[in-house]
């Protein structure tokens, strides 16, 4: 029957005074016979359907008949799960088309099973399209192909159907692609491919589909979660969706972590690496990297994941080991416990410099007590840039024998406050060095402490550099004859403005307000203060986006004003000069006299862009008043303009800029106290791992000396390198044996991982299947899927390349 055979017979439906009318012919009698068919089959009388399909040869009918919604009979039995009716009109040949979609659409398995049945024994079912057939009266589009829906219903039996009969659901291309197949699809239709990308990703974050078809699930649904995020800020227009789906891969891997049962499962879980091979191997042999998972988790800023209580427990448990009783103590021993901890920072370095495995020095090395440490390190840095500011003469004079005031002092030698400041500065930079090695620039610029802390320490080291330049330049000029007298001795108040020892000043003044405000990150730590400095540094956020609006507003109105006024500010100039000039002429100043006042500041205030924009920063506040756009002529127009002009940019901003700042802060903090629990923990979890880890053990300034410890992994390196050259390769069966040890090693860890995972997914898909009706049988299904799916892994070398090379991964590692 074609498609305007099909129309026709739904008009003569939907009018059936005029079918009245017509005379009768073969044509109507078929008609009538369809009509027929498609009522008994919608109300499931399989006798009548029976004896029409039996005379099927001799009258002229067709089975693949639409009613007037559109629907085949086929559709008409799925809808009406008649299972029976199914199997009776799929024995009679009917066309499926979209069939299957509708079946799983209505999430009836048993319909969809016996259609694939029915495909397959007709050869129509490939693993490409799976069978289904999209006309133009479908409701699908062709990227929806069974799997793809069935994982959108999330429906566990379906994507284990199709999954086996090597249906896969393709990995949309990235959003910038540029191969010949995405640019064909771009100029076809662009909606229709943003479209079926997200459908695809619909589907690839299914929860069912993830633990079906995903190596590692807890990576995988990370790694998605992640890309959606990114996606979300490329395709703008589809941002809330790509936003929902994100947060559904961050809510599986909560779910996943909700089912572990015990600290042991939980550290598995948490200490799994992608590339297990590469860890036995390495260097810290046995020991691989602790909290792998969870450092991938902060990285890819999974918050729910971290601050799930399960990761916080276990957290907690490390960050207080060795000093666990200290967690249950009421506040006053707490706080005296903190204040020593800081305060014997010194004994603890030295300790550990000295005698690293005593004790002693392992107990340095727990992170809670390498965290007081630091903290107290850098209390005492801030001690002493206070102490430098004080100008205290008695430890200033230590080490200078001329008794000229020190402030007096161009191009001054260093003090012992100084130096010491210098040397934590040294350290400073040698703990960030550390930092970026390890996380390498793109993740160390992430965190903006980072970039903080590199501009802090920049600060310093101009100030060091300036200060060396001014004395060397200094002790220059007292070894020439012609300027001994300026050196040391020159007044500061005849310094020149661009002296040495003055930008030094300026660098080291706001080098100190940054280290100070630095105090902030070690509140992290507070339950009380960690949330308001997470909503501190979102409105910081806001104020730089802020600035961007407010600085194109003040651009605006100071070009219109100085455009204005440039001329009478030049002129108040004029007549300053020359009564600049004559002032001290007795016999002419008098004459002058009347000039005095266009020396006063406020006729400056617009006589360039720079000084109008200056003006107009400060009316933001309140400081600017309206005699500075007051004329000595009788311009009364241009007076009066200049003064509307300042009135709209004080309306501009103070009431309409400023109310939006407050406005979006207040936003902020809104969405910050909304999420303070998730959001304080997943800070404090970075913070935390800061301190986890075995480097950087020492605080500022002991770090800089180089401990026995370095210099035997130094000259252990070394050695290695230098026998690597000389000595011949080691005999292979020694090799071979140790290969073995590596493999077992690694099998473990991985049989580990995956007993825990498979667990975890099984509790996970039964506890969202538990509402279906056939749970009893389904559970039993996938015991029985899951005991053939914990293979004991026998070949681990070709699992660890099959697991590198799978396509994910290998696309991840590419775009990096
Ligand atoms: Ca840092
Ligand atoms: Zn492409």
């Amino acid at each position: 029957m074609t498609s305007s055979e099909a129309s026709e017979f739904r008009m003569i439906e939907d009018d059936d005074d005029v079918s009245n009318n017509v005379t009768w012919t073969e044509s109507d009698n078929s008609r009538l016979r369809e009509k027929q068919f498609l009522l008994s089959c919608e109300r499931g009388d399989i006798g009548s359907v029976r004896k029409l399909l039996a005379g099927i040869s001799t009258e002229t009918f067709n089975i693949n008949c639409l009613d007037p919604l559109g629907r085949n009979a086929l559709l008409i039995a799925i809808e009406n799960e008649n299972i029976e009716m199914i199997e009776l009109l799929l024995d009679h040949n009917i066309e499926t088309g979209d069939a299957i979609l509708y079946a799983i659409g209505e999430e009836n398995v048993e319909a969809v099973e016996i259609i694939v049945e029915h495909l397959e024994k007709m050869d129509k079912f490939d693993s490409e399209r799976q069978g289904v057939e999209i006309t133009e009266h479908s409701a699908f589009t062709p990227d929806i192909t069974p799997i793809v829906l069935a994982a959108h219903k999330d429906n566990y039996e379906c994507i284990k159907l199709f999954l086996d009969k090597k249906g896969t659901v393709p990995h949309p291309h990235d959003v910038r692609c540029s191969c010949p197949e995405c640019y064909v699809a771009r100029e076809e239709d662009s909606l229709r491919l943003s479209r079926s990308r997200i459908n695809a990703y619909r589907a690839l974050t299914s929860p069912s589909l993830i633990c079906l078809s995903a190596r590692d699930p807890i990576l995988y649904a990370f790694e998605l979660s992640w890309e959606l995020k990114r996606l979300s800020f490329i395709e703008n227009e589809f941002r809330t969706d790509y936003e929902e789906l994100s947060q559904k891969c961050q809510k599986f891997c909560v779910h996943m972590l909700d089912q572990v049962r015990g600290s042991k499962e939980l550290e598995v879980v948490l200490n799994h690496t992608t590339n297990a091979w590469h860890d036995v191997t390495s260097a810290n042999y046995g020991n691989p990297e602790k909290l792998a998972r969870l450092k991938l988790a902060i990285q890819l800023s999974q918050k729910r994941f971290v601050a799930h209580p399960n990761c916080q427990q276990l957290l907690l448990d490390i960050w207080y080991e060795g000093v666990e009783s200290v967690r249950c103590t009421n506040f006053i021993y707490k706080l005296i416990f903190y204040i020593l901890g800081m305060l014997s920072f010194p004994l603890f370095s030295l300790v550990y410099l000295l005698a690293p495995h005593s004790s002693m020095g392992q107990f340095a090395k727990k992170p809670f007590i390498k965290f007081l440490s630091h903290s107290g390190s850098y209390i005492f840095f801030l001690i002493l840039l206070i102490m430098a500011s004080q100008r205290m003469n008695v430890i200033d004079n230590i080490l200078r024998t001329d008794d000229v005031d020190r402030k007096e002092t161009r191009g001054p030698p260093p003090t012992i406050i100084e130096c010491a400041i210098f040397l934590w500065v040294l350290g400073l930079i040698w703990v960030e060095i550390k930092q970026l090695w390890e996380c390498g620039l793109y993740n160390y610029c992430r965190n903006l402490w980072n970039i903080l802390d590199f501009i802090t320490n920049s600060l310093y080291l101009c100030t060091t550099a300036l200060r060396v330049v001014a004395y060397v330049q200094v002790e220059q000029e007292a070894l020439r004859a012609n300027s001994v007298h300026i050196a040391r001795h020159l007044p500061r108040r005849d310094w020149d403005a661009w002296d040495p020892t003055l930008l030094s000043e300026c660098f080291f003044a706001t080098a100190n307000i940054f280290s100070s405000l630095k105090l902030v990150h070690i509140f992290t730590v507070s339950p009380h203060l960690g949330p308001l400095k997470i909503s501190l540094g979102r409105m910081v956020i806001d104020i730089v986006k802020f600035f961007m609006v407010y600085a194109l507003v003040l651009f605006a109105f100071a070009c219109g004003l100085n455009q204005l006024l440039w001329y009478y500010a030049s002129m108040r100039q004029n007549e300053c000069n020359l009564y600049e000039q004559y002032k001290n002429e007795k016999s002419l100043s008098y004459k002058y006299e009347h000039l005095k006042e266009s020396c006063d500041d406020k006729y400056k205030s617009c006589s360039s862009i720079y000084h109008t924009a200056e003006t107009l920063f400060w009316a933001l506040f309140g400081l600017v008043d309206l005699t500075h756009f007051r004329l000595k002529e009788d311009h009364f127009l241009s007076e009066w303009t200049g003064k509307t002009i300042f009135g709209s940019y004080c309306c501009c901003s103070i009431i309409v800029l400023l109310n939006m700042l407050i406005a979006m802060m207040s936003n902020s903090y809104q969405y910050i106290s909304d999420q303070a629990d998730i959001e304080w923990k997943f800070a404090r979890s970075r913070l935390f791992l800061e301190y986890f880890d075995d480097t950087a053990t020492l605080p500022p300034p002991f770090n800089i000396v180089p401990s026995p410890k370095s210099i035997y992994y130094c000259l252990h390196y070394l050695t290695k390198k230098l026998c690597n050259c000389t000595k011949l390769q080691q005999p292979s069966k020694q090799k071979s044996m140790r290969n073995q040890k590596i493999l077992r090693s690694v099998n473990d860890r991985e049989n580990n991982y995956r007993k825990t995972i498979i667990h975890a997914e099984q509790l996970q898909v039964e506890l969202e299947q538990s509402e279906s009706e056939s749970f009893t049988s389904f559970k039993i299904q996938i015991n029985r899927y899951y005991t053939s799916r914990c293979y004991p892994v026998t070949c681990v070398e070709q699992k660890i390349a099959a697991s590198k090379t799978s396509p994910y991964e290998f696309r991840h590692l590419q775009s990096q």
